[in-house]
């Protein structure tokens, strides 16, 4: 594989390259001028590396301070993905955060006052915990999810992590809706945007120091169905996933997702931030100098619960079992290929939990002859998007929904 691919530096040194001097001044203003609050709030941690929980060759596939599943730990599980093997994607590292002082700070000028970022209105962890809380299944998604087979597939040259299928995770996530939240802060009706912001280190790429991980969100989709989260599965948050507190914003790109929250901004204007503009936006052929739109919704895609590759006994019967899920909602119907598309068939599955989250399936395949195999899954969602056969390309390699060739050997 291309050495740019696997080396996630190289992909941020990559895309620095990309930034205007405009765009640079005014982040690393943007960086100096939001950089001070968090510190107080951080232990020194031992240096155990960017990921703090076991990340075993069985369950996990590493690549720097990234790891994504492997889809055959998926293989006998219940719904949601148990937390020892949900991928975890750091910019930088896994912060300790003490949940006794660490506060949420709100601030800005869509909230009623315009609280400044020096005097805002805080919330302590037990008292986001004494709010009313729900429960929502939802997934959460890397938007590079599957970047490598732009390369495997189609021949493409893609920028950045080269995951395959495992940059996805469906939690059961308890915390208290971000609409209350903004509500106790006294939103304003003039609020556009807020800015959620992660207490991990600054950071830095191509010697620019972009600030803390932050993403603008739009107020409609806040107020909408956002959660502050506290638990994951049942458990506090664990470190790796954001504790004390992460959004979780459903259906959209994992980096909405913000970990380790620290403060939101809530503004009366649009607001911006290197990952609405350098990145996870399309890029290349067909899309402006300054790239698509910033992206929001998951495209459909669909796993295999096999180790890739798989090996699978001849003339024997086969229930081959695996998930598919959408950012626009509910998977109506799955299919099947061994034949390399040929002939599909319809994959058996029960009820899908929720619409933020994935459908399970399983096939039966009795494969007689020995040899090599491709098997192909193809996911339909509730907008009556069927998965292609080619995603469309861009430099960096986001939203790769096409349908995944699954090597097989038939022994
Ligand atoms: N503060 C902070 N939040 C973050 C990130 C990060 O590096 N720092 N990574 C984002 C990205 S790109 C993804 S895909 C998800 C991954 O969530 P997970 O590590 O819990 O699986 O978190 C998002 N939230
Ligand atoms: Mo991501």
């Amino acid at each position: 594989m291309d050495r740019d691919l696997t080396d996630e530096r190289v992909y941020e040194r990559e895309r620095a390259g990309s930034v205007t001097r405009r765009g640079v001044l005014r982040l690393s203003a943007a960086g100096l001028g939001l950089a001070a609050v968090a510190l107080s709030e951080r232990p020194a941690r031992a240096d155990t590396g960017p990921i703090v929980k076991p990340l075993p060759p069985e369950l996990f596939t590493v690549y720097g301070s990234n790891a994504e599943m492997k889809w055959e730990a998926m293989l006998g599980q219940g719904y949601t993905t148990p937390i020892d093997r949900f991928f975890v994607r750091n910019h930088t590292r896994t912060p300790l955060i003490d949940a006794g002082s660490w506060r949420l700070r709100l601030w800005g000028t869509g909230l009623l006052g315009s609280p400044t970022e020096a005097a805002p209105i805080e919330f302590t962890y037990d008292q986001l915990r004494g709010l009313p809380s729900e429960t929502v299944a939802a997934f959460i998604e890397c938007t590079g999810n599957g970047r490598s087979f732009y390369t495997s597939q189609q021949h493409q040259t893609v920028i950045g992590t080269p995951w395959k299928l495992g940059a996805v995770g469906v939690a059961s996530w308890r915390g208290v809706r971000l609409a209350r939240v903004l509500e106790r802060a006294g939103l304003s009706r003039t609020a556009v945007d807020i800015m959620p912001r992660g207490l991990d280190d600054e950071f830095i790429t191509g010697g620019v120091n972009l600030g803390r991980v932050r993403r603008p969100l739009p107020v409609a989709k806040a107020l909408q169905d956002v959660l502050v989260a506290y638990e994951m599965n049942g458990e506090p948050l664990p470190p790796d996933h954001g504790f004390p507190v992460r959004l979780v914003v459903p259906s959209w790109v994992g980096i909405a997702s913000i970990k380790w929250l620290g403060d939101i901004q809530v503004s009366d204007e649009p607001l911006h931030s290197p990952w609405n503009t350098q990145f996870y936006r399309l890029f290349g052929p067909g899309y402006p100098a300054e790239g698509s739109a910033p992206l929001t919704g998951q495209v459909t895609k669909s796993a295999f619960e096999l180790p890739w590759a798989a090996t699978l006994a001849a003339g024997r019967t086969h229930v081959l079992h695996g998930r598919s899920w959408s950012g626009n909602g509910r998977i109506r119907q799955v299919q099947i290929s061994t034949d390399g598309g040929a002939t599909w068939h319809r994959a058996d599955h029960g009820d899908q939990r929720g619409s933020r989250a994935w459908l399970r399936w399983q096939f039966r395949w009795r494969p007689e002859h020995p040899g090599s195999y491709v098997l192909l899954a193809r996911g339909t969602d509730e907008a009556g998007i069927v998965q292609p056969d080619q995603a469309p390309y861009n430099t960096l390699g986001y939203l790769f929904g096409a349908v995944v060739q699954h090597p097989v050997t038939v022994a």
